[in-house]
């Protein structure tokens, strides 16, 4: 596996200003370094830029930055697609969650091309299952899973390339959900991996089932790990912390399981606010994360196989 590291700094999702800083985050971190000395060939491929932007009348005027994210929408799109094109293992370094709107887009379209189903992965607090209509924040890094899943509200964005249905998604450690989303969401047959569900059966059980719906249809796997899906305590630098979160060791089995099924072709890592971080600790274990995600361990073990 070769990897291309995409930094995106995006905060057009949101108000809170600081997410545009992670990128420079990760890159300070160590992100390359941790992935090179995993032996993985890692090319940092700088910031994506917008061009400039034409203004966008907006459906609903409680939207904020719509045409900025409609901008970064088309243009991570192209980069993830191009990556995945070259064959090689994008890592987008975020900015808030709208960028995944972009993200997912451009794995979406590579995986039609490919002929090959693509599934996704939402490790986070929130469903972020809204609509440019239906949000009451009108912060837009909470509808990346309804474009996703084709729902109806997005017509001033591109059209999703190939939507990916519901029983292909899967929500995992959501605990903040709004009464629209809940509503849309019961429409669905997203897999909702609540807090409540992941106390009553732990991570493994669920997190299993979902990879292997994966193995057993040759999928591709996006996976969307934004930072409040941790606990706040191991986790302060992100805008929107709920408690309750991820423990540092359940994220790290989350993430080692992961790379034991081989399955994962794209990863953002979103919401980073490094404003808010104490002495670089969440940009640090962002980074650790992502070294469980790509096979650093204490012990080898053999690869899970999948029946
Ligand atoms: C809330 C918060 N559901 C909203 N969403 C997210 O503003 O729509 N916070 N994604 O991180
Ligand atoms: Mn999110
Ligand atoms: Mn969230
Ligand atoms: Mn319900």
């Amino acid at each position: 596996t070769q990897i291309s590291l995409i930094g995106a700094p995006v905060d057009s999702g949101q108000r809170r200003l600081g997410c545009l800083m992670g990128p420079a985050a990760y890159r300070v971190a160590g992100l390359a370094t941790v992935l090179t000395e995993l032996g993985y060939p890692t090319t940092d491929l700088g910031d994506v830029t917008l061009p400039p932007l034409q203004p966008i009348a907006s459906p609903n005027p409680a939207v904020d930055q719509l045409a900025e994210t409609i901008a970064w929408t088309d243009a991570l799109s192209a980069s993830v697609r191009d990556v995945l094109g070259q064959g090689r293992l994008p890592v987008i370094m975020g900015g808030d969650h709208s960028l995944a709107l972009g993200t997912v887009a451009g794995a979406a379209a590579h995986a039609e091309a490919a002929g090959r189903p693509l599934f996704v992965l939402w490790l986070d607090a929130h469903s972020d299952f809204h609509t440019p209509l239906t949000t009451t924040s009108g912060n837009l890094h909470g509808t990346p899973v309804a474009y996703i899943a084709g729902r109806d509200g997005f017509e001033q964005f591109p059209p999703f390339p190939a939507v990916v249905p519901g029983e292909r998604i899967c929500l995992f450690g959501i605990r903040s959900v709004d009464a629209a989303e809940h509503a849309a969401l019961h429409e669905t047959d997203i897999a909702i991996n609540d807090m409540r569900v992941l106390d009553e059966r732990g991570i493994v059980a669920p997190l299993r089932d979902f990879l292997e719906l994966v193995h057993a249809q040759n999928g591709m796997l996006h996976v969307s790990l934004d930072v409040d899906f941790l606990d706040p305590s191991i986790a302060p630098a992100v805008g929107t912390t709920v408690p309750g979160g991820a423990t540092f060791r359940e994220a790290h089995l989350v993430c080692e399981l992961i790379h034991e099924s081989g399955l994962m072709t794209s990863l953002d890592l979103v919401e980073l606010n490094p404003f808010l971080d104490d002495r670089g600790r969440t940009a640090k274990l962002m980074v650790d994360l992502v070294g469980s995600l790509m096979g650093k361990k204490v012990f080898d073990r053999p690869t899970r196989s999948f029946n």
